[in-house]
Order: structure tokens, then sequence, then C-alpha cells
């Protein structure tokens, strides 16, 4: 897609004084009537377009953070590719000789679109649909059109954004089920007192399970501020609350540029005389968690929980010590996307909206 850029900054005409008015030859004709425009494709390939009456030749400037680069153009067509996304500030300068000119100022932005709402990768690693030594006790293949009596909402901003600030509220619309996988969208949209709306769905009161190994096969959305979640309390959680009824993280990711997009976060919390908690991470050596489906797993036995990334353990948590109590009771999952909150933090202007988290499959094995 390419972005049309119009200045509408004001014109600033810089008109050369002479040195002695009364002098015929000194008298200057500058042009008039420029107008400037430009085009940014989405590979970030620049080209800008200048006009003006009166005019001998035109010069361009486009600023690159300290530097800038100078072009100079009979036509007043010029193009450049842009070295990375983002915006540049460049002017124009239409000229009757080298000191005699008007000129006008506008921006180049190379905004790259990293909305992936209704599209999901088609590629990614995957996982079998069953182990020597375990059974497939429960599984979503999300193969209908509509989510399973075995999840249900959870809706509003919970208490203090649920405990971490975030900024979006949970509605039960942005959530799909279609072409075999889930869809939930995190879309920046005002809804009663927030910014951004998003969906959390959660087997709690209707499936739980205590130890396994569990695999989901997802693709995750991206940019800053962007919060996945595919995880679990422990069904004491009405009761005893947090951190006593005990979280595993099977993978959280928190988005933005550098390894955020890449990374996937596996975490344990539980109470200790306190919140108690131990993570372990893993980047993937190129690209994004979005670009690919990646299998988010744990095993879960009396010993211990590793995490494991497409097969590769990354992470492991023994709980044979009597702290870990909570994590020898069943458990319910969680799939959600925040937005913001206190470890994120809050989207910029570079977070693309929508963005969508997708489940291909959740399996249980026991
Ligand atoms: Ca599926």
């Amino acid at each position: 897609m390419m972005h049309s850029l119009f200045s509408f900054s004001a014109l600033a005409a810089l008109i050369s004084l002479s040195s002695c008015d009364s002098d015929p030859v000194n008298q200057v004709t500058l042009p008039e009537n420029l107008q400037i425009s430009a085009l940014v494709s989405e590979t970030g390939l620049a080209e800008i377009t200048a006009q003006a009456d009166l005019t001998n030749f035109y010069t361009a400037t486009v600023w690159t953070g300290t530097d800038s680069i100078q072009f100079q153009e009979a036509s007043g067509n010029f193009s450049w590719q842009l070295p990375a996304p983002g915006t540049y500030a460049y002017r124009v300068r239409a000229h009757t000789t080298a000191t005699d000119f008007i000129e006008k100022s506008d921006s180049l932005i190379w905004f790259v679109d990293t909305s992936n709402s209704g599209s999901f990768p088609s590629t990614g690693y995957s996982t079998p649909t069953s182990y020597p030594g375990y059974t497939l006790v429960w599984s979503d293949e999300f193969s209908g059109n509509a989510l399973s009596a075995d999840w249900v909402y959870d809706i509003g901003t919970g208490n203090s954004g649920w405990g971490n600030n975030e900024l979006q509220y949970y509605t039960n619309q942005n959530v799909r089920v279609q072409q075999g996988v889930l869809e939930i969208t995190a879309k920046k949209e005002p809804f009663n007192t927030s910014q951004y709306t998003s969906t959390r769905i959660k087997t709690q009161g209707q499936k739980s399970w205590k130890y396994g190994r569990i695999d989901i096969r997802a693709a995750m959305p991206q940019g800053q501020g962007i919060w996945p979640a595919l995880w679990m309390l422990g069904d004491a959680f009405s009761s005893v609350g947090w951190p006593h009824c005990g979280e595993i993280d099977i993978m959280e990711m928190i988005g933005g540029q550098g390894n955020n997009d890449r990374t996937t976060h596996g975490t344990a919390h539980w109470f200790n005389n306190g919140h108690a908690s131990h993570t372990g991470s893993k980047t993937i050596s190129s690209g994004t968690l979005a670009d690919k489906f990646h299998v988010y797993s744990i095993i879960w036995n009396p010993q211990s929980i590793t995490w494991l990334l497409d097969d590769q353990v990354y992470n492991t948590l023994s709980i044979t010590n009597a702290q870990f109590s909570a994590f020898h009771e069943p458990f319910f999952f969680i799939f959600n996307v925040a937005v913001g909150g206190n470890w994120p933090g809050s989207p910029n202007a570079s977070t693309s909206f929508p963005q969508s988290m997708y489940v291909d499959y959740v399996r249980v094995f026991q």
C-alpha cells in the first residue's frame, strides 16, 4: 500500500536582499507557487515531487537523525531508499539561482503495517496427537465456528487492570473460531473507560487438570505494549486467592522491538511467605513469534514443571518442596491478549492495531 503525504506546512519564503535597491541588475525573480508531495512505498522507497513556477532547478534535503542528505534535480522529482521504517523530515527548495529560492518542508513516513487481524501464518512447528506413555485426556482443536462450553469469559477491567494496570476492557466480542483456529484480537477502540478492547477466555469451573503434558500451538501478535498469554491458575484461586492458588504461565510475550517480539517467558508463581516466582525465557534466532506457529508446552508431573518451545526445554522448576503444594492441585486455562500494563508498558506510535493471537490447538496428555 502506498501512503500519500501532502504538505500543509506553511510556506517559508526566504528573500534574497539585494545590496543596492536602486540597481536593476540585482533584482531577483523568485520562484512562485511551490507545491510538494511525497509517496513512501511499503518497501521504504521515497519519491518526492516538487513543482513551482519560474524555477531553474530544485534541491531537496532529507534528515536522518543528525545527518542529512542533499539532492539536486532540474525536474523536481527525487527518489531515495529510506534506510529503516520511521519518520524523516525533508525540505524542498525551488531555485532561480543557488542562493535565490523558496522552500517548503514536510515529513516522509515509512510506516510498516504489522496488524495481523484475520490473517494467520500457514507454517510453523507442530507436535503429535499422541505420545508413548500418555493418553490425550482433553483437547480443543478449534475446528468449529464457536467456542465450546468448556470456555467462559472474564469481562471488564478487573481490579487495577487485572492487577497489572492493564489498559484493555475485556469483552466477549474480540474472539472468533474459524478455519481451525481460535483468534483473540486486541483492538484500539474506546469502550467504557478504556481505550482498547480484547478478550480473555478461561476454563475455570468447566475443566481443570493436575499434571500432564500440555501442548499449545499458537501464533503471536506483536508490537510494543501487546501482552499475549497462555497460562493457568489453580482451581483454589476462588477460595484462597493469588498467589496462594499457584500460577503456571506456559507462554507470555512482551511485544516490541529487539528481542521482545521473539521471546517467550515461562513462569511459575506461588506463595512462600509472600509472592514467589521462577521464570525462564527462550528467544528464537530470527523473526518474531508472530511469523509462524510455535508449540508452547509444559511437562508437569509430581517432581517438576518443565517448559518447552518447539520441543526444546528452556526452563525447569522442581516442585517437590512443601512450599510448592499449590502445584499438586488442579489448574484451569486462561488465554488472553492484554494491552499495556506494568510489565510491557503502554503501546506507542509504532504499535499496529488490531493485533491477534491465534491458537491452533490446546492438548492435555496424562
Ligand atoms: Ca486447529
